[in-house]
């Protein structure tokens, strides 16, 4: 029966049509999407605590108004998400307590401090650059309301990839300082970025199982190559160079070459130890334990409606 259940599933998937919340579907396919689009969630919200650091230093009002929006929508995608992964039987108090414990994951590249005006235009290029790299196939997902919601997201995003490209393309036309600055920039944010995609197809362990279930389209080394060749012709034009020497044109390829990755690193970020990892939890745990009052006076605010309309009803 169980086995039945699962063929009809897969040639669902097969033919491209979309698994939606009360369709049956096997406990591992559930469980992934959970993990998967709820660190995705916690991303969207620890993602705000770096560029938020720099909405009250940002150099004009147009800047400071663009990141605000900008700071805004990732709030947005997080509440997307975390509905979205609601439909699968997870509920909110949960994931946030998975998030506020440190138990659930959520996007290295958020553990990096964001040191100059310059970071918050990389974040924009690179960051969110990798984002769109990754979340545009996200689009295609078997899974309806994750393909859904990464729609929307996926609009807002490459608004904010050309926040940052501009913010970076101004600078390189800058002054020398204003230069050294975009440069010093793009040396701290490139591997991070490349590291987002996760690890190597060799190591990823989830990867086979959801490319079979069309919750992924492309391995990670896929997008990643993706993303090089994409950044390497938008490097020239802002005139940095990218801190790989072993960047060059692979001829026989079609793509660029590029050098290895300090997987080290990656790993000692996603366990816990990278350079602002304690200072995000530090963080979310305070804006959620400040905002209690604002939470416990929205519930009493409906409880009260709710009954004055049944009052009325009877
Ligand atoms: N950081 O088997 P794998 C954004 C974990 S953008 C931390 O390849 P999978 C934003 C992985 O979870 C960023 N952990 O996993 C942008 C797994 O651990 P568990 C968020 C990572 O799921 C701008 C283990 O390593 N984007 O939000 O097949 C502004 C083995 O990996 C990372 C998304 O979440 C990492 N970089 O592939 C604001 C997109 N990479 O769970 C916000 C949706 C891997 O087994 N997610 N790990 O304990 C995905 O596409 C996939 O989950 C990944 C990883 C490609 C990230």
């Amino acid at each position: 029966m169980e086995r039945n259940l699962e063929e009809i599933f897969q040639a669902k998937i097969d033919k491209e049509e979309k698994i939606e919340p009360k369709d049956w579907m096997p406990d591992a396919y559930r469980k992934t999407l959970i993990r998967q689009i709820s660190q995705h969630a916690h991303s969207e919200i620890v993602g705000m605590l770096p560029e938020g650091n720099w909405i009250t230093r940002a150099p004009t009002l147009r800047r400071k108004v663009a990141l605000m929006a900008k700071v805004q929508d990732e709030a947005g995608h997080g509440l997307y998400l975390y509905s979205a992964a609601e439909t699968l039987g997870i509920d909110r108090d949960t994931m946030f307590d998975q998030l506020h414990t440190g138990k659930a994951k959520y996007s290295s590249i958020f553990n990096y401090p964001t040191l100059s005006w310059a970071d918050i235009g990389s974040i924009g290029w690179l960051v969110d650059g990798a984002a769109i790299m990754n979340q545009v196939p996200l689009c295609r997902c078997s899974y309806g309301p994750y393909a859904r919601a990464m729609v929307r997201v996926c609009k807002e995003e490459s608004f904010h990839q050309r926040q940052g490209f501009e913010i970076l393309l101004n600078l390189s036309k800058g002054s020398k300082e204003q230069k050294e600055m975009l440069q010093e920039s793009v040396n701290r944010w490139w591997w991070p970025a490349m590291m987002m995609f996760g690890p190597g197809d060799a190591d990823s362990p989830n990867s086979q199982q959801s490319m079979k279930w069309k919750i992924k389209r492309f391995t990670n080394d896929e997008l990643r190559q993706k993303f090089v060749d994409v950044c390497y012709e938008q490097a020239k034009v802002l005139n940095v160079t990218l801190p790989d020497p072993d960047i060059k044109w692979n001829e026989e390829r079609g793509h660029y070459d590029f050098g290895e990755i300090n997987w080290d690193e990656f790993w000692n970020v996603v366990k816990g130890n990278g350079p602002c990892n304690k200072e995000r939890l530090e963080a979310r745990n305070k804006a959620w334990d400040e905002g209690a009052w604002v939470r416990d006076a929205a519930m009493a605010h409906a409880e009260k409606r709710a009954n004055r309309k049944n009052k009325k009803v009877a």
